[in-house]
């Protein structure tokens, strides 16, 4: 059994990390833009630290991103040239809904993707959409303190209902909110969360997540209401967890640990909150107000499928002294079995089948790989025809192991998958260092961690490598 032949194969972006054009057309300022490259960022995305507005002699890299905004049509035909069959991207509130909470969106935000969604169904692509990643509107997080205001969820509503009327017959593919378990890890980039001293993070993180979670409901229920032909899936920064050691606390812990993820999913996907996250608001003593009327639109909304970006697998322990491991902000333990990328992301591709099964086996809806790729400096040489080239065998590398896995999870184990869009198609700003240099294209964009660069776009190795993977649905790997 092969790949179905609608696979959709692709590539991701998000408005926040390519875009640029921060103050174009009368988009409102976000909390992705106040995140600044350097020694406080980690602090500003923890919501520890806070600016208010891009200034103070720092460099912010989401202010101009790869300048997507004014290079779409170039970059939108080089994806159709590799044979694109989806590209997912993501809107920014704050184009449509300046402040978040205003009474009419802006038109010029509101053409900007209605233009980037023909551009890609002029080559026969189909756009999918992250409606939330990583974005918040400044003024809902000055006036309403971000995700954990209630409000939020009436204003979302007004977004995604303006979305889906709008973008009615050229978007049907939809994802809620980007890595919606990231929430806490980076609540300021995943919510707009920012901490006051001696403030119950918990309950403020937990109390965001519930706000998106039935935001997230609600988008579901108004997508199929809209548009029948409308599929809506949730998205988890997933990765398995292992034990570090078959010590009984060990897998206690890894078990947890993978809880406090699944968590999300089994709402989003099942529609109510598994007894182990109601007992554990209890221990915690957390008051989130759940309503009789957010547990029926839970109950009544589950996604139509499950996406999950897919870095690396997780390993955890309880015993001390053994070396941490780095990877997409989820503290762990270093796993001595697999090899790291120059970031210190451990590299597992088997682990992708793992964790597609085990996503599987819990939920029985189809499954969507939304991220996957490795983060690597490159060189641009001469590539003797009068331009320039990267030669990313290591990427291929990476890549061609993670399809390996995913096809025995799909063509072996039976697992439902829809598609897969590697991160970063086109080089993009990194979501946790903020820099340039920590690239994942197909196409290089020259432009440096410091903002200097040309912005030209040129295709690496991996270009042609991937439009042949494309090509053959996935048969040739070489
Ligand atoms: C995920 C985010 C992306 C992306 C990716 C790679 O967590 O959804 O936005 O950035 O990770 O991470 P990084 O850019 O930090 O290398």
């Amino acid at each position: 059994m092969a790949l179905n032949k609608d696979f959709l194969w692709g590539g991701a972006t998000a408005a926040n990390q390519c875009e640029g054009a921060y103050n174009k057309d009368g988009r409102g300022l976000a909390n992705v833009d106040v995140i600044p490259h350097g020694s406080r960022r980690a602090a500003v995305m923890r919501g520890k630290d806070f600016i208010e507005k891009p200034e103070g002699g720092l460099y912010y890299p989401a202010l101009e991103g790869i300048d997507f905004y004014n290079h779409y049509k170039e970059d939108i035909k080089l994806f159709s040239e590799m044979g694109f069959k989806t590209f997912r991207l993501s809107i920014a509130w704050t184009r449509i809904y300046p402040n978040g909470d205003d009474s009419k969106p802006n038109e010029n935000g509101l053409k900007f993707y209605e233009d980037v969604f023909k551009e890609c169904h002029k080559y026969g692509i189909e756009p999918l959409v992250t409606i939330t990643h990583f974005d918040c509107p400044m003024h809902l997080i000055k006036e309403y303190g971000g995700w954990k205001n209630r409000k939020l969820i009436e204003f979302y509503k007004n977004l995604v209902t303006t979305l889906f009327t709008r973008y009615k017959g050229l978007v049907k593919y939809w994802l809620t909110f980007n890595e919606i378990n990231m929430i806490l890890h980076l609540p300021f980039l995943g919510a707009g969360l920012v901490f006051d001293n001696g403030e119950n993070e918990n309950e403020a993180k937990y109390l965001s997540a519930h706000h998106e979670l039935v935001a997230s409901a609600w988008a579901t229920k108004i997508a199929h209401k809209i548009d029948s032909q409308n599929k809506v899936g949730c998205m988890l920064a997933a990765g398995e967890f292992y034990h570090f050691s078959p010590l009984p606390e060990d897998v206690w812990e890894a078990k947890s640990r993978e809880r406090e993820n699944l968590m999300f999913i089994d709402v989003q996907a099942r529609g109510y909150y598994p007894n182990y996250a109601i007992k554990q608001f209890e221990h915690m003593g957390l008051n989130l107000n759940i309503t009789e009327e957010d547990k029926k639109i839970l109950k009544e909304n589950p996604v139509d499928f499950i996406s999950l970006s897919y870095y690396t697998s997780r390993c955890i322990t309880t015993q001390e002294g053994v070396g941490e491991a780095i990877g997409n902000a989820f503290e762990g333990t270093k796993n001595p079995y697999l090899k790291s990328s120059e970031w210190g992301w451990q590299i597992d591709p088997l682990g992708l089948r793992i964790t597609l099964n085990s996503l599987y086996d819990r939920y029985q809806k189809p499954l969507f790989i939304v991220e996957n790729g490795l983060g690597a400096k490159d060189e641009l040489i001469d590539d003797g025809r009068g331009s320039f080239t990267v030669n990313d065998d290591y990427r291929i590398s990476y890549l061609r192991d993670h399809i390996k896995a995913f096809k025995q999870a799909v063509e072996e184990d039976g697992v439902e998958l829809m598609g897969y869009t590697p991160w970063g198609c086109i080089d993009l700003v990194s979501a946790s260092s903020g820099e340039m240099s920590k690239r994942y294209g197909f196409i290089y964009v020259d432009r440096e961690d410091d903002g200097s660069g040309s912005l030209k776009r040129y295709k690496k190795k991996s270009f042609d490598w991937y439009k042949k993977v494309i090509e053959t649905n996935g048969e040739d790997l070489d």
